[in-house]
């Protein structure tokens, strides 16, 4: 032990999909990373890592990586692969490809999204390598694309609060959002605002871990959130809690909503939302007279039909009370529009050279892979390259994306670290690189620093970044464009058009955006007008949509119960599932119900239960839980199939139909009924 050994530390970014995007700082000994920690001067990570990150060394060093390419030698989904050369898989995977796209380049389709966060991992060379090819293109809805639209509708784009202003907050509305399992860095800036005498509100129909730690939990039907701002509305009407002046100079058409509120009195908007009318009351007036208030908004709310409509609404409340004036004030759902990322640059879309390609949306991945060619749809999907992603787990109705992806006429090409369900019904399996093994750049959605992430420890086996796997595609296609030779440091260098640069990031390890502390306070949206845009010429005036598939509705007389299926703490959507020492914290595949509907059903507690409806049954432990209201069951997401039972996971019973606006799932938009396992009669 007393060898001089060389130890070095890496500056990188947390590549998964957070809004935290923490700055890590790497512990390399003799080539291996031996720790990583949250950098302590980053003032959003502030020197702590979650769970699961904490883990990540864990993760890249895990006996089950994928450490070099294999071929499919049983049938789809049985896992059985043999090894194969990168030659030998990427020559064959190229003539595949070449010979579909002879036929029509529309009949592959790339299926990927936030594995890795990172610019250059997640959306380069395999953006460049797809436009060339003609391939079909993706329309990445699976998670925030309701609320991103909705709020760029309303706002001009994905802005909002700085996340450490949140800690000078009088008032924090947590509204669709368990801070302390999936926004950690933000709740410290919540609880600095508690210390300084601020009250904390939870909106969320399950009473999360992060509801337990404010002062008032709202526990409302889901899906009812447009309902609740419109009754708050009314409210701040009725009292004259509006900040007029605000609303004149930096809004347009509220003349319009303010008569659709004046309908929605408390009496009303607690029936629709399952609460008092007292809750709704005193939410109003905290809300009007807790100044500065502030808002943290989270995707949870918005896997609904109606998730776009409830986001304008929410959106709309800060400019009502004027709440933007001070920098605690507002609201945050996303920050990722104020970064300056040159996406043309870096995907380079001209490259489709004026072809229209036709687009697959990503949520409706089951019924597309089943569909047959039409003039409507365009060629049957023949390939699917997927990367980023683990569809056959986490997209909505797995009956139908695990026949799609059981297709024996489908080429399947899974680039990934883990053998996970996808990766089972793959034709090749690609070993991908982790993020201590590649160099990226990084936004965020949840704060305002850029990052760099310099690779730490050289790739494992046989493993390649995902661009290197993309470029070397591309030569064996015969694409000669020079940009299909960019190194990742000089798409690096083009990631962002202004005020960041590669090179401040090498030296610093982060940059800040040079962004106004209260960036809303005199308007300045980034609408045409400037102003906050609450009549759109797109969507109207936003109003309450109900579920689908709504409690009171025909379909609620078979399945009666709302079932919501919200982020496992120790899980990252699918990732670390597989990961021992995080699956031990987490047990098994749970459903949490109130004890009346279990009670009434005679399930007890810890029995497994079938969560079922007309699309499928999972398969889980069902517990009676103070954490679910009456009539809402929360199934905790997302289990890898095979490490769930009877190789089902909760989304064998979500459906495909997409909200009123951005095209997305609505996951947390159905109703299922649940019995004791036992009493299967299968
Ligand atoms: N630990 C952990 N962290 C994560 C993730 C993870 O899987 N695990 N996922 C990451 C991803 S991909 C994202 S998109 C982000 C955000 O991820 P989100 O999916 O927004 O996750 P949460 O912040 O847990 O917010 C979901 C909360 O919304 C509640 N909810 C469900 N339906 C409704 C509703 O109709 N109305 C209201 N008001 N609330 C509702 C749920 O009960 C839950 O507590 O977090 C990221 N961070
Ligand atoms: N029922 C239900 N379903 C849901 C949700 C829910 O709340 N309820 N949440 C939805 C949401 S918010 C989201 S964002 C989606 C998430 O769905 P996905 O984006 O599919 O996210 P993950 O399940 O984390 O899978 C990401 C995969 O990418 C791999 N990966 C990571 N880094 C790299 C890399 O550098 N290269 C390659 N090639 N692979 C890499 C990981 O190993 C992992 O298997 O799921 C959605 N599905
Ligand atoms: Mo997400």
């Amino acid at each position: 032990m007393n060898e001089a050994t060389a130890v070095t530390t890496v500056r990188a970014a947390c590549p998964h999909d957070c809004p935290d995007t923490c700055a890590i700082r790497v512990t390399v000994q003799d080539g291996r990373a031996i720790k990583v920690q949250g950098h302590p001067d980053h003032p959003p990570t502030h020197g702590a890592l979650c769970t699961k990150v904490s883990r990540y060394p864990e993760r890249t060093y895990s006996a089950d990586r994928v450490l070099h390419p294999l071929k499919r030698v049983g049938p789809k989904g049985s896992g059985q692969f043999a090894r194969v050369s990168w030659d030998a898989a990427l020559s064959d995977i190229a003539s595949r490809l070449r010979a579909i796209a002879a036929r029509d380049p529309q009949a592959i389709v790339p299926y990927s999204y936030a594995g890795t966060m990172g610019l250059l991992q997640g959306e380069s060379m395999d953006r460049r390598f797809f436009h060339k090819l003609g391939a079909s293109l993706l329309d990445r809805t699976i998670c925030a694309s309701a609320g991103g639209e909705a709020l760029a509708a309303t706002y001009g784009g994905k802005i909002g609060m700085h996340v450490e202003n949140f800690a000078h907050s009088k008032l924090i509305i947590i509204w669709g959002s368990n801070s302390i399992a999936s926004n950690l860095h933000f709740w410290t800036f919540a609880q600095a605002a508690k210390r300084n005498g601020a009250k904390l509100i939870c909106i969320d129909p399950r009473k999360t871990e992060t509801a337990d730690k404010c002062h008032q939990h709202i526990a409302i039907l889901p899906g009812t959130d447009g309902a609740l701002a419109l009754g708050l509305m009314h409210e701040l009407i009725m009292n004259d809690w509006l900040d007029h002046d605000y609303i004149e100079q930096y809004t347009e058409g509220w003349p319009k909503l303010r008569e659709r509120a004046l309908q929605w009195t408390p009496e009303r908007t607690a029936e629709t939302c399952g609460i008092s009318a007292d809750e709704v009351r005193g939410l109003a007036r905290d809300y009007a007279t807790a100044k500065p208030a502030a808002i943290r908004l989270n995707y949870g709310m918005q896997r609904v039909r109606g998730g776009g409509n409830a986001v304008r609404l929410v959106a709309i409340l800060p400019c009502l009370v004027g709440a933007w004036r001070d920098r605690a004030g507002g609201m945050l759902l996303s920050a990722s529009g104020w970064f300056p990322v040159d996406r043309a640059a870096l995907q380079r879309p001209d490259l489709m050279a004026g072809r229209q390609c036709r687009t697959i949306n990503m949520s409706t991945i089951g019924d597309d892979l089943l569909r047959e060619a039409s003039p409507e749809f365009g060629p049957k999907i023949e390939a699917l390259v997927v990367y980023n992603s683990n569809p056959v787990a986490v997209a909505p109705e797995s009956p139908k994306v695990v026949k799609g992806f059981s297709r024996d006429d489908l080429f399947t090409v899974v680039l990934e670290q883990f053998m996970t369900d996808t990766a089972d019904h793959a034709d090749y399996v690609l070993p991908a690189t982790t993020q201590l093994e590649h160099l990226d750049v990084h936004t965020s959605y949840g704060h305002s620093y850029a990052l760099i992430n310099e690779p730490a420890i050289a790739p494992l086996g046989e493993a390649r970044p995902n661009t290197a796997v993309f470029r070397e595609l591309a030569q064996r296609m015969g694409f000669d464009e020079p940009c299909f030779r960019d190194s990742d440091e000089a798409m690096a260098r083009v990631a962002f058009s202004r005020d960041v640069s590669f090179d401040a990031l090498r030296e610093s390890h982060w940059v800040k955006l040079p962004l106004p502390d209260a960036p809303l306070a005199q308007g300045q949206f980034r609408t045409p007008s400037g102003k906050c845009i609450i009549d759109s010429p797109l969507f109207g005036v936003p109003d309450h949509v109900p579920n689908y598939e709504a409690p009171g509705s025909e379909l609620a007389g078979r399945y009666p119960l709302a079932m919501i299926s919200p982020p496992a703490r120790n899980f990252l959507n699918s990732s670390f599932v597989n990961v021992q020492s995080l699956r031990d914290i987490e047990g098994e595949p749970v459903l949490e119900m109130h004890e009346a509907d279990a009670r009434a059903r005679g399930i007890a507690d810890g029995q497994q239960v079938r969560v079922f409806n007309d699309r499928g049954e999972y398969v889980c432990k069902a517990v009676h839980s103070k954490r679910a209201r009456p009539g809402v069951v929360n199934g905790l997401g997302i289990w890898w199939r095979k490490l769930g039972a009877r190789g089902t996971n909760v989304n064998e019973v979500t459906h495909q139909r997409l909200t009123d606006i951005g095209r997305a799932p609505s996951f947390y938009d159905c109703l299922v009924e649940v019995r004791p396992a036992a009493a299967a009669a299968t």
